[in-house]
């Protein structure tokens, strides 16, 4: 279906060279000074929207830590783009749902808590062979790129940011499950440790996710490590979380330390929490209301403004052929 496009690196656009992308802000700011790149600044500038205004809680402090810093900013792949500005920094990394460090939406600072190295992924199910590995073996291992997405919130707010990490195919290829595996599951960390909010006995945790295989293995699924040119903030699911941009946000699994490939459909944190409202197939649609709100429009975080929500948040293309056939299904919540 996309077979004549070039791959977004390839594209000729002279404006966004992948050596431009690649530059980080002090260099630029250091080029810039000394004069030669400045046909490359518009597209840096946008790239890097906002990323001065960081606070310790999300910015320097918590990447300087952070033993995978050194690998970004990774090159940005300009297949997957979005027009309009990108959402800043502070507000992506402010206003979270985490529910492990509580219901608010304002628990970054709180999210510091977590403890991100040693982190191990656990694959299991039915694969070749189950396999535990560390996060910054599994790093090495994954192609890193750097893909800007729009996100919707089942709460109607929506952002668009700039993930780091790898495609989840790559990790699935890595997995080699067999062909009786038919979903994905992913589970967050339940060390009560960690954060406070696992030891509330109202919630199902750990908090679960989960794909079918055809989705895993899209090329839109994608596994975030990294936000903003930085390793991924603790409040944003470090070290790794999935981002399925087509679906609402509470899919896009925190944190993850278990993944398992499973013949049977994983029944999710918010399946338990509410049937009613928050189901497996998650797609977003705006003509499909929420039991107690509309999903007609979103509210851009960070700016005063709403927007009218898209269907598959714009991802049609990609996505929608996963879906033929499955119309008797509640595909839209
Ligand atoms: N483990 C875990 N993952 C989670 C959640 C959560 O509470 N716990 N909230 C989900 C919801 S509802 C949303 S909208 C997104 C928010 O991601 P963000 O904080 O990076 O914007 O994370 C999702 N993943
Ligand atoms: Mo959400």
């Amino acid at each position: 279906m996309h077979y004549f496009r070039k791959r977004g690196w390839e594209l000729g656009d002279g404006a966004a060279t992948p050596e431009a992308v690649f530059r980080t802000r002090r260099q630029l700011v250091k080029a810039l000074a000394a004069g030669p790149v400045l046909a490359a600044a518009p597209v840096l500038l946008t790239a890097c929207d906002g990323k001065e205004s960081s606070n310790a809680a999300n910015g320097a402090t918590a990447s300087a830590a952070d033993p995978s810093a050194h690998l970004y900013p990774v090159m940005r792949n300009l297949r997957y783009r979005v027009d309009g500005p990108l959402t800043e920094e502070r507000h992506a990394t402010t206003y979270n749902n985490f529910y492990e460090y509580g219901t608010s939406k304002y628990i970054s600072q709180d999210a510091q808590q977590l403890r991100i190295r040693p982190w191990t992924v656990k694959i299991e199910g039915a694969v070749e062979k189950p396999f535990e590995i560390g996060i910054d073996d599994l790093l090495k291992k994954m192609p890193l790129e750097e893909r800007v997405y729009r996100f919707r919130c089942v709460e109607a707010w929506g952002m668009t940011v700039p993930w780091s990490g790898f495609a989840l195919k790559a990790l699935v290829d890595l997995a080699k499950p067999l062909s009786k595996a038919k979903y994905v599951r992913m589970e967050t960390f339940g060390d009560s440790s960690l954060a406070p909010g696992l030891r509330q006995p109202f919630f199902p945790w750990p908090y679960v996710e989960g794909l079918s295989m055809a989705e895993a293995t899209n090329e839109l699924s994608f596994i975030a490590t990294g936000l903003y040119g930085k390793p991924i903030p603790k409040q944003n699911g470090a070290p790794l979380r999935l981002v399925a941009p087509w679906k609402y946000g509470f899919k896009n699994v925190k944190s993850i330390v278990r993944i398992s490939f499973d013949e049977e459909r994983p029944k999710t944190f918010w399946e338990k929490m509410g049937p009613a409202e928050y189901g497996f197939w998650a797609n977003v649609n705006p003509e499909v209301a929420h039991p107690r709100w509309s999903q007609a429009h979103e509210n851009v975080l960070g700016e005063n403004r709403r927007a009218p929500t898209v269907i598959y948040n714009g991802y049609g293309e990609y996505v929608a052929g996963l879906y033929k056939g499955m119309e008797n299904e509640s595909l839209f919540k």
